[in-house]
């Protein structure tokens, strides 16, 4: 992914300069993920941030080769910070390939991940769970065996007001269970959705699947009503959405959510409200090296309309607009980013994650930083088996004005940790806060987190 990204990074560059030169500060901020292929969006809102769920394609893939889950989280649906893989098809000793489409919610001080995953004694397609008491994991298996097995795929799981929650999944049927307060045992049996073309709309061209729903049901509620938004025929997919007076239907079909677009044969919708506003997550083929297998996860900002029917969104590169600024005077994590080019993530020696495989020429954006009246100072936690480079922090553009330049020193390692400090003038007011990283031929240096200091 590095290498395609970092070719294709070139040409982003220079549209990104042009797009300076003539409009000011680029604003291109979706795919919201640039650093590998992502796909099967599921956010979750706790305590005031986004916390996003995605599978994630590897690079050069050619079917859906997918062996990991990864994490991700913002507080602005812009800046997304990077929490890894805390949950992979290792997680489940019983599971031999194939993480897919999952969405995890939380119960009573608990995350509970719900993933389709390839059962190895049977080789069909089963409903994992994974649970953990933190949104970012680590999961364990919660049970040591499927939740269910029919050989389908994609779970949602909805929780009622009164406490009931439901399990919804299926592909080429629409199947739902009844979860116990647990959340990982359920009662009854699974029960199918009728699939009517009055529910589920109508597809043409194929007389085993009369109905335009294919995968990826996503359930929710909102005043009263209860909406199942679902990626609809196949292929190309767009996604549709139907609505019902309960939980269990009888549901009505309501039409395009999103219409076909972006390069993938595939599309996976998730739904929050957040802070005030509604967001679409979806994914697409639009990266470098982008398609059917090689996806991307993307946002829009939506508003209902009045009656409770979800607008016609389409794809954009702009993305969701800021939610505030970003505070610099407190510690943040190098890997919260807006846009990047070249460079890549890993585990930190010393905890959580770093930005790693930096080169000459390789940025960073972080957008809308609030540096107020401003700043004097930059610190950041770095780590270089070379002989370092620099960092220059730049205001608006990956070629836009200067505040600082922090020289990395090599440290003996890349997991060999100091903290450099350099000072900053000119820092003042709201901006696109570039880290462009300089140096010598090879990788220069590892980045664990960075601080502004004054203010
Ligand atoms: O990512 C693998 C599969 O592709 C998902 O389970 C489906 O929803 C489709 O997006």
């Amino acid at each position: 992914m590095a290498s395609a990204l970092r070719r294709a990074g070139l040409v982003i560059v220079a549209l990104l300069c042009t797009a300076t030169l003539v409009t000011g500060p680029a604003r291109a901020d979706n795919p919201i993920i640039q650093t590998i292929y992502t796909a099967d969006p599921a956010p979750l809102v706790h305590n005031g941030r986004v916390y996003l769920y995605t599978g994630h394609d590897e690079d050069g893939s050619t079917y859906f080769t997918m062996k990991e889950w990864r994490v991700w989280s913002s507080a602005d649906m812009v800046n997304w910070t990077d929490h890894g893989s805390p949950m992979s098809v290792s997680t489940f000793a019983w599971a031999s390939a194939d993480a897919w489409a999952g969405q995890t919610v939380e119960r009573n001080g608990k995350f509970y991940w719900y993933v389709p995953v390839k059962d190895r004694a049977s080789g069909q397609m089963a409903i994992g769970v994974g649970v953990s008491t933190s949104p970012t994991g680590p999961f364990t298996d919660a049970i040591g065996r499927p939740l269910v097995r029919n050989g389908e795929i994609d779970p949602t799981v909805f929780i009622d007001d009164n406490g009931q929650a439901y399990l919804y999944w299926g592909n080429p049927n629409l199947w739902y269970v009844r979860l116990n307060a647990d959340m990982i045992s359920y009662s009854g049996s699974p029960t199918q959705i009728p699939l009517t073309t009055a529910g589920f709309g109508t597809r043409t061209g194929n007389a085993s699947r009369p109905t335009l729903y294919e995968e990826g049901p996503w359930v929710f509620k909102r005043n009263g009503l209860y909406y199942n938004v679902f990626a609809a025929r196949c292929c190309s997919e767009f996604i549709a959405y139907s609505t019902a007076p309960g939980p269990t239907g009888p549901w009505t079909y309501r039409g395009t959510v999103m219409p076909t677009q972006g390069g993938s044969f595939t599309n996976h919708a998730g739904i929050v409200d957040f802070n005030g506003g509604s967001y679409f997550f979806y994914h697409n083929g639009a990266l470098p090296g982008g398609g059917g297998f090689t996806r991307s996860v993307a946002v829009e900002k939506f508003t209902y309309n009045a009656d409770g029917t979800i607008p016609t969104i389409t794809m954009t590169t702009a993305g969701a607009p800021q939610v505030g600024t970003l505070n610099p005077y407190v510690r943040q994590e190098a890997e919260t980013i807006a846009w990047e080019s070249g460079v890549e993530t890993e585990r930190a020696g010393e905890g959580g994650m770093n930005v790693g495989w930096i080169e000459n020429g390789d940025y960073i954006k972080v957008k809308g930083v609030a540096f107020g009246s401003g700043a004097t100072s930059f610190t950041a936690r770095v780590a270089s088996a070379s002989s370092g480079g620099r960092i220059e922090l730049r205001l608006d553009g990956a070629n836009g004005q200067v505040v600082g330049t922090c020289t990395v020193p090599g440290t003996g390692g890349w997991q060999t940790w100091t903290t450099v400090t350099c000072p900053v003038s000119g820092a003042t007011g709201t901006h696109d806060l570039y880290f462009r990283y300089a140096g010598g031929s090879g990788y220069l240096f590892n980045v664990n987190w960075w601080q502004f200091n004054g203010g």
